[in-house]
């Protein structure tokens, strides 16, 4: 385990430290304040990585592959893992006393790691992350324009709403390069290939319409997850990832109750991944939107003991790669971060967006920044800007009305600054009929994708703000 003890001052330092999935909170805050930890324990299987949770003490704090320190001058230390296939990068800084010690551990085979000391910590974490990047291949298509079902429809959508706002769409010439049918059209989770009772269809009827309109069609899939009541667990019980006592491990709880994950060590559970991009994909869908990764990544009881936590995930995104073929788009969520370098064109960099700023109680009182809110998708988003040469960065989406959502105008504002500063993936969800003529603007400028063609420094996009994030008063 290599270990660096630094000598400065505690008090001095600010820490840029990152979760390992998408939703898990990433931050720079200053050494001697305490990383938070989720109160409610199931969080630490949804939000974090349950084998590498906060310590919970002032002054230490856990950062996932890469970890900064910044002195006031702007100079400081950087380390960053420089492959991440099969292995997890666990770092840690340390207060003590008038020194900081910093650790770091592997999960998984040995990899390379860098360690320096800078003058210019933003330009030095850049230039790492990007080595991260180009070792691994990472993939950073041109930014898409996509609408998406889900922060306006919830799981209520209909095949019926997602036509009529692609048909809205055309007719007001709004810029969107795909649709995005979210969750809600499948019989259940795990039964993608059958359609649920309300939907009003099924989701292989809607690519025809959406491409007659010009639009690229997209789907979301949760593809390492099954609930209880899925024929998916039923027929295949045995495909699931195992607890300590033999049974399946539930690995987080939302649709109303827990679920499970395949256990991608498996060689069927693979031929069925490969199976379903490819199917779904034969039904005309170019654009994949793969979220809840993580549950094929959690710690638990695999067929095959020798194969690592990271490098499982690994094979299962593989797995969908190759089923979905390598002219499908493929947009990471709720997903191991680094791990996916290379397999996916884009990833959710922060958790949900909701029609709301903040949610204070939940992230102050309980320790949970992983909630959707506005606040803490641009928040966590922006603390990952250097992720831009992993994938391209999906900062989620924009919300223009003013109905149906409790942001401000000035709120709405902030909000489109700090998607366009992370740049990326441009998305919205609005139901378009809702939008007057300055929710139509708004949106319009949303979909303007002002970065340019080549990934853009934090220093570059922020301009003088630079200092404002680095401070820590974001
Ligand atoms: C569909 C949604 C949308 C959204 C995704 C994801 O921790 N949680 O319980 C949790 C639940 C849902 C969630 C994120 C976290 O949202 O990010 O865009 O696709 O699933 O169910």
């Amino acid at each position: 385990m290599p270990e660096w003890t630094l000598n400065v001052s505690p008090a001095q330092v600010r820490v840029l430290v990152s979760g390992y999935q998408s939703w898990s909170e990433a931050e720079l805050r200053p050494l001697t304040e305490r990383q938070a930890v989720p109160l409610m324990p199931w969080r630490h299987q949804q939000g974090h990585d349950p084998a590498f949770l906060p310590s919970g003490e002032a002054g230490v704090w856990r950062s996932h592959t890469l970890l900064a320190l910044i002195r006031p001058d702007g100079g400081g230390w950087v380390g960053c893992a420089l492959d991440a296939t099969r292995t997890f990068t666990h770092w840690e800084a340390c207060a003590r006393g008038e020194q900081v010690r910093v650790t770091c551990t592997l999960e998984g085979p040995p990899v390379e790691v860098a360690w320096e000391e800078t003058a210019d910590v933003i330009a030095t974490v850049e230039r790492l992350s990007a080595r991260l990047g180009a070792n691994m291949h990472a993939r950073t298509p041109a930014p898409l324009r996509v609408w998406c079902s889900w922060y306006s429809y919830y799981r209520d959508v209909t095949l019926d709403a997602v036509l009529d706002n692609a048909r809205l769409a055309r007719e007001l010439t709004l810029p969107f390069d795909v649709f995005q049918l979210d969750d809600g059209f499948q019989a259940d989770l795990g039964d993608w290939l059958e359609p649920g009772a309300h939907f009003g269809g099924h989701a292989r009827d809607l690519p025809a319409p959406l491409s007659d309109l010009g639009f690229t069609p997209g789907l979301w899939l949760a593809p390492f997850l099954a609930g209880p009541t899925s024929r998916l667990f039923r027929d295949h019980p045995d495909w699931m990832l195992r607890g300590e006592g033999g049974s399946p491990l539930p690995v987080g709880h939302n649709w109303g109750g827990p679920y499970f994950a395949l256990d991608t060590t498996r060689p069927e559970v693979l031929d069925w991944l490969r199976e379903l991009t490819a199917t779904v994909r034969g039904w005309g869908y170019p654009y994949l939107k793969l979220d809840f990764l993580y549950g094929a990544a959690l710690p638990g009881v695999r067929h095959n003991p020798g194969v690592g936590r990271a490098q499982a995930y690994r094979q299962g995104l593989q797995a969908l790669r190759d089923g979905a073929g390598e002219d499908t788009f493929l947009l990471g969520c709720g997903a191991p971060l680094a791990s996916s370098i290379g397999l996916v064109d884009a990833m959710r960099t922060g958790p949900d967006v909701a029609p709301l700023w903040d949610d204070e109680s939940r992230r102050l009182w309980l320790g949970d920044a992983t909630g959707p809110s506005a606040r803490n998708a641009v928040h966590t988003a922006l603390s990952r800007w250097y992720q831009h040469a992993w994938y391209q960065p999906d900062p989620d989406v924009m919300i223009a009305r003013r109905e149906r959502s409790l942001l401000g105008d000035e709120e709405r504002g902030t909000l489109l600054g700090l998607l366009d500063v992370v740049g990326g993936l441009r998305a919205s969800s609005d139901p378009i009929a809702l939008l007057d003529a300055p929710g139509l603007d708004l949106l319009r400028r949303s979909l303007e994708i002002s970065a340019p063609d080549r990934p853009v420094t934090l220093a570059e996009s922020l301009g003088g703000a630079v200092t404002h994030f680095t401070r820590g008063t974001f």
